[in-house]
């Protein structure tokens, strides 16, 4: 069964029997599909736009988008586009060795953009390295991300300055820094959420279990958004796991959901009623966004060495943001002069990111030092000692100059 094939069944009522979701308290029921998990017995997944642009009611999650107006609709596209672009300027800028490093979101800007756009601002996330969407959602500066892929700053921007946390390299980590921070929230009596990204290599990190054990157990308010994007460098997603990652949350006692990633109307649905979920005291929720990596991993990668192009065709026939232009031209909520304008800004957008990386200034050589330790340390006053030597053996090999 194809994943569109099940996509437009009808919820039952409770939640833990909807869709491609399990495991509440009330319920530990699977869905009958996700039985045989693997690639012939996909489980049903929440979407409410086909690939081709067409609304499906849902009637468990219809509610958490009721109120999205055509103004919102055509936001969401707006933030999709411009996300893209930028993503396909720094992979450039990569390219013509102005960044050290480029982790394209190619394919996933839905599960990206919806999933924040539910966010509040009082809201905190923790993210990956290719959560560039959702750092355009929280506000932060695109550029900012570029100053660290160029290796000029020690992290790009303040964490607290947007309520997003600095980009996480270390595999699955940041899904304990968001239960720590979530299990703080509960402790504040404060009703924001926090929510973790992290992909479906990671699900199979200690940190991940560890994250979902205390998240469950101290039912702290945080959301885990697995972007499924069905590979972790050369690792398909079948090597990570013998069911569909969302079936993991049942296991850890919380409820588990699997949405369309492409999809950016289920995302937003979803991760609202995940959020919700969180501010009323009801613990994690798992959310599995199942979306495909259109790009390589990073720009250090080729895809070619370990996957065909068969699926990545098949994947591009359910791209976003063409299943949202579809369904703006349908429904009469964009015209062309709207298409026309945000082409006009995408390319402003390429032209401001691409004039500041190359503008950007190289660091002070000795401000890696700084900030290593609050009250600095002795071990650091020796390394920056000896890099001083070495600096200054350059100006003597020089003539002094
Ligand atoms: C703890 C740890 N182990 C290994 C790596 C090397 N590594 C970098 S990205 C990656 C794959 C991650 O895949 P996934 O979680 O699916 O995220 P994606 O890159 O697909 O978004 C690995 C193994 C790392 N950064 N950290
Ligand atoms: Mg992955």
């Amino acid at each position: 069964m194809t994943v569109e094939s099940t996509a437009a069944r009808t919820p039952r009522r409770s939640a833990g029997s909807k869709a491609g979701t399990t495991g509440t308290k009330r319920t530990t029921r699977t869905t009958k599909k996700a039985a045989g998990a693997g690639k012939s017995a996909e489980p049903a997944l929440v979407q409410l736009l086909t690939p081709e642009g067409k609304r499906v009611k849902n009637a468990e999650f219809d509610q958490y988008v009721a109120g999205v107006t055509a103004d919102d609709l055509r936001g969401l596209y707006r933030d999709m586009v411009l996300t893209r672009r930028f993503d396909a300027e720094a992979t450039s800028l990569q390219r013509q060795g102005e960044l050290g490093l480029w982790a394209s979101l190619l394919g996933q800007e839905a599960a990206q953009i919806g999933s924040g756009r539910a966010l509040r601002d009082d809201d905190y996330v923790f993210p990956t390295y290719r959560e560039h969407g959702v750092a355009w959602c929280r506000g932060v500066d695109p550029t900012n991300l570029l100053g660290m892929f160029r290796g000029v700053n020690n992290g790009g921007w303040d964490p607290n300055g947007n309520n997003f946390h600095l980009y996480t390299i270390v595999i699955g980590s940041q899904a304990l820094h968001a239960t720590g921070y979530a299990m703080g929230v509960t402790k504040d009596g404060a009703d924001s959420a926090v929510i973790a990204y992290f992909g479906d290599g990671a699900s199979s990190q200690g940190d991940v279990a560890e994250a979902f054990t205390f998240s469950a157990v101290y039912n702290a308010p945080v959301v885990f958004f697995c972007q499924n994007n069905q590979w972790a460098i050369s690792e398909p997603t079948e090597k990570q796991s013998r069911v569909p990652l969302y079936q993991r949350a049942q296991g850890f006692g919380f409820p588990g959901v699997r949405v369309d990633g492409n999809d950016v109307l289920a995302n937003l649905a979803v991760t609202k009623w995940a959020l919700e979920r969180a501010r009323a005291g009801e613990g994690p929720t798992l959310v599995e966004a199942f979306t495909y990596r259109m790009g390589a991993h990073t720009t250090s990668d080729d895809p070619t060495r370990y996957r065909g192009d068969e699926e990545r065709l098949a994947w591009e026939a359910k791209d976003p943001i063409l299943r949202l232009r579809r369904y703006l031209e349908s429904s009469n909520h964009a015209d062309e002069g709207f298409f026309a304008e945000l082409e006009t800004e995408s390319e402003a957008l390429g032209k401001r990111v691409r004039e500041a990386v190359r503008a950007m200034p190289d660091p002070d050589h000795f401000a890696i030092f700084e900030n290593v330790y609050a009250d600095g340390h002795a071990l650091v006053d020796e390394e920056r000692a000896q890099f001083a030597a070495y600096q200054a053996s350059f100006a003597d090999a020089d003539g002094g100059k």
